[in-house]
């Protein structure tokens, strides 16, 4: 799976520089505790991320052999890296809070279940169907907010804006007719998602196509691979534009990464 695969979903452990190995859920309730000391971070062989003098003990030195839980990928640049069109404080409890506690609650949900455990978030949610009635809603909208976020993240940069180039550029016109004909669309999408929810630019058998989707329903859902997808969730505006979402959106073009978009595209084509 190229596109999706966007977070660390093996049930890798996590080594320390002092050689001790850590699995996911005990890193995951260490880290929560430097909150925005994701900065000055370095990444494991593993893909996790340790925190600059960070020292970690535990009270044996062998980890018993647990499933591992999912965790919270740390963003890659400051809160503040998106001012002035997402302020700092959204940042920050967007992903640390709600982020977080979509995170929790996947665990939480999966406790007991080792077979889902051991999966990838991509597979447990393609294989919706299959996870047991008790905890599925449990799982769509918790892994759910898990996938959206994690991809999120990443679609967005300091410095970001301006049109794609290459092939998603050239896809985007001859589908939309031109860059601000298909922003139009993408944000009227954002716009008319009622209550909570997502707008998405994705791949459907082969072309390219607008869509959304409520509450944290991914773009599996909607039988396609994702672009680029966008927050319309109040907790990703509220505190800077209250009820504005319009604004909201046509602020957020100036933070698009379309690197990173143009790389989820070229995967998605495959
Ligand atoms: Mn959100």
């Amino acid at each position: 799976m190229g596109a999706g695969r966007i977070i660390p979903t093996e049930p890798t452990k996590a080594r320390l520089a002092s050689g001790e190995v850590v699995n996911r859920r005990t890193f995951f309730s260490r880290a929560s505790m430097f909150g925005a000391g994701l900065l000055g971070t370095t990444k494991t062989p593993a893909g996790f991320w340790i925190t600059a003098g960070d020292t970690i003990s535990t009270s044996n030195s062998k980890m018993e052999e647990k499933p591992v839980a999912f965790t919270v990928p740390p963003l890659t640049y400051p809160f503040d890296a998106l001012e002035p069109y997402i302020d700092a404080k959204t940042m920050e409890i967007h992903h640390d809070k709600h982020h977080g506690a979509y995170v929790t609650n996947l665990n939480k949900a999966l406790e007991g279940h080792a077979d889902l455990q051991s999966k990838s978030i991509d597979d447990i949610l393609k294989g919706l169907d299959s996870v047991p009635e008790n905890i599925r809603s449990a799982v769509r909208n918790n892994g759910g907010g898990h996938w959206n976020h994690s991809l999120f993240w990443t679609l967005m940069k300091k410095g970001g804006g301006g049109e794609p180039k290459g092939d998603l550029g050239s896809a985007i016109n001859s589908t939309f007719g031109s860059f601000s004909a298909f922003q139009e669309k993408f944000s009227a999408a954002g716009v008319g998602r009622f209550g909570s929810g997502w707008a998405w630019l994705i791949v459907k058998d082969g072309k390219l196509v607008i869509d959304s989707t409520p509450n944290q329903d991914t773009p599996y859902m909607l039988g396609g691979k994702a672009v680029l997808g966008l927050d319309v969730w109040e907790h990703a505006y509220y505190l800077k534009y209250q009820n504005v979402r319009p604004e909201y959106i046509k602020q957020w073009w100036n933070v698009v990464d379309w690197d990173k978009a143009a790389e989820l595209y070229a995967a998605a084509k495959k």
